[in-house]
C-alpha cells in the first residue's frame, strides 16, 4: 500500500534550478571562475555552502577563502536568488505536478517535502500549494544534506509512515541516493546518465501518475 510520496522541490515541483544557476553565475563571474550549465548539474540538491565550494573547486579551490568570506559570498548569492524567485507564481508548477498532488490527496496518500533549500517555504507559498503538504522538512534543522538520508527520514518521522510503503521523487543523483538510504523506493525525473539508480525513471514530471507510483511498490 502506498502511504506517502515525498517530493524534492527544485527540479521536481518547479524549476528553481535555473534561478540558482543565474545567481551563482554572477558570483562565479565576479570571481573569474569558469561556470556553465553543465557544471551547474553538480550543484543540484547540494547545500548552499556545498555549492559554493564546488564552484571554488573549479577555480582557486575551496580553501582559497576564509570561512567568513565564504559566508559573505553565500549571503550575496542568496540575496540575488531571493530577488529572482520573486517572479515565481502558480503557473511555474512543473507539468503534471498540480494534478498529481490532487490525485494523491483524493486517494489519501500523504504528501511530504524534502528540499534542502532554506527558501523552500517561500517558493511553496508562491506556487500556491502549501495546503497540499502534510509535512515539510525544515532545511534549517536537518543537519546533513543529500546524499545523507536525513531530510527523507525527517519526513518519514513527521508523516509517521513506513519507508517501505513510501516513494521519494528526485531529479538529482545525490537525491536518489538519499531516498535509498532512507529505505524508500526512488522515482527519478531526468536522464539515465545521472539517474540510472532510480527504481523508476521518467524523463519529465508530465509522465508522473498515481498508478505508476503505486506499481513501484
Ligand atoms: P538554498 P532541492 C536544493 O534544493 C537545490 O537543488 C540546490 O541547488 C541548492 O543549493 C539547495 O537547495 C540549497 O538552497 O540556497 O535556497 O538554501 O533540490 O533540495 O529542493
Ligand atoms: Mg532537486
Amino acid at each position: 500500500m502506498l502511504e506517502a510520496v515525498i517530493f524534492d522541490l527544485d527540479g521536481v515541483i518547479t524549476d528553481s534550478a535555473s534561478y540558482h544557476y543565474q545567481a551563482w553565475k554572477i558570483i562565479a563571474d565576479e570571481l573569474k571562475i569558469d561556470f556553465d550549465e553543465t557544471y551547474n548539474e553538480k550543484l543540484k540538491g547540494v547545500s548552499r555552502m556545498g555549492s559554493l565550494e564546488l564552484i571554488l573547486d573549479n577555480g582557486p579551490g575551496k580553501d582559497a577563502f576564509s570561512q567568513e568570506e565564504k559566508e559573505r559570498l553565500c549571503t550575496r548569492k542568496n540575496d540575488l536568488y531571493k530577488e529572482l524567485i520573486k517572479q515565481i507564481t502558480p503557473s511555474d508548477l512543473l507539468p503534471g505536478i498540480g494534478e498529481l498532488l490532487k490525485e494523491l490527496k483524493a486517494n489519501n496518500v500523504l504528501i511530504g517535502l524534502a528540499s534542502v533549500s532554506l527558501n523552500a517555504p517561500a517558493i511553496i507559498n508562491s506556487l500556491g500549494i502549501k495546503d497540499m503538504f502534510d509535512y515539510m522538512a525544515d532545511a534549517a534543522v536537518v543537519k546533513e544534506s543529500k546524499p545523507a538520508p536525513d531530510i527523507f527520514l525527517d519526513n518519514i518521522k513527521g508523516l509517521k509512515v513506513n519507508p517501505a510503503n513510501s516513494i521519494g521523487v528526485e531529479d538529482a543523483e545525490v537525491g536518489i541516493e538519499a531516498i535509498h538510504r532512507a529505505g524508500m523506493k526512488a522515482c527519478g525525473i531526468g536522464s539515465v546518465e545521472t539517474l540510472s539508480k532510480a527504481d523508476l525513471l521518467l524523463s519529465s514530471t508530465a509522465e508522473l501518475s498515481l498508478d505508476k507510483l503505486k506499481a513501484m511498490l
